[in-house]
C-alpha cells in the first residue's frame, strides 16, 4: 500500500515521513530581482521560502500527481516582492493547483506569448493555472504566506526560462498596495 501524509487543513501544512523539505535562501534568488543594489545588501543565508512535497510516484510519471505547500516569507528586495523563482513546466502543456491558507499574496502568471498578468491570494483563494503559463508568487503582506499546490507528476520544472528571459511584469508596492509594472515602469495591473 502507498505511503501517505497529514495536512493541517488550518496551516496547509504537511506531516510524515514522506514528507520532503526544501528551502530558498536569498543568495540563490537574489538576481531574480531588478533592484541588484538592494539586493546585493541583503544577507544571502535569510531564509525566503520554504517548500514541503509529497510525491508518491517517481518523478516523471505521465498520469501521477504531487501535492505540496510553499511558505514565502514577507519582505521585499527595493520595492519588489519577496517572491518564489518560478517556472514554466517542462511539459508545457501541464496545469496545476494552487490554494492559499495564510497571508496575502499576489500569483503572477505569464502565457508563451510573454502576456502576465496576476490574481489576488488570500485564504480560502483556489487559483488554475493553465498550461503554457509560467506561474511565480508574491507574498504581498506582511505575515507568511501559505499555499499549497498540486501538479501532474511529470510536468517538470523549467527555471531556464523564466531565468533567462524573466517575467515580462514585475509586482511592486506602490502607494501601499502591489501593482504589477512592466521593465519600464508603467503600470499594468
Ligand atoms: C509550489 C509548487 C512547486 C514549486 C514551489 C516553489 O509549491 O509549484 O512545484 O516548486 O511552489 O516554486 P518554484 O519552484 O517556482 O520556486
Ligand atoms: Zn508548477
Amino acid at each position: 500500500m502507498a505511503s501517505y501524509v497529514s495536512m493541517n487543513w488550518q496551516s496547509g501544512l504537511l506531516s510524515g515521513n514522506a514528507v520532503q523539505h526544501s528551502s530558498k535562501a536569498l543568495g540563490a534568488l537574489r538576481t531574480l530581482f531588478h533592484d541588484q543594489e538592494a539586493a546585493q545588501k541583503m544577507p544571502a543565508d535569510l531564509i525566503v521560502y520554504t517548500v514541503q512535497a509529497y510525491t508518491p510516484v517517481p518523478d516523471g510519471t505521465e498520469g501521477g500527481l504531487f501535492w505540496g505547500n510553499t511558505t514565502l516569507q514577507p519582505g521585499k528586495v527595493g520595492d519588489e516582492y519577496f517572491m518564489t523563482k518560478g517556472h514554466f513546466h517542462d511539459i508545457r502543456n501541464r496545469g496545476e493547483y494552487y490554494a492559499t491558507f495564510h497571508g496575502e499574496g499576489g500569483l503572477v502568471l505569464m502565457g508563451q506569448n510573454g502576456v502576465t498578468r496576476w490574481e489576488p491570494m488570500a485564504p480560502g483563494s483556489v487559483h488554475y493555472i493553465p498550461g503554457y503559463t509560467a506561474h511565480r508568487v508574491c507574498n504581498t503582506g506582511s505575515i507568511p504566506l501559505v499555499f499549497a499546490a498540486c501538479w501532474p507528476a511529470d510536468a517538470g520544472h523549467d527555471y531556464e526560462t523564466v531565468e533567462r528571459e524573466g517575467f515580462t511584469a514585475r509586482l511592486v508596492e506602490r502607494n501601499g498596495g502591489p501593482v504589477l509594472v512592466t521593465s519600464n515602469g508603467e503600470e499594468i495591473g
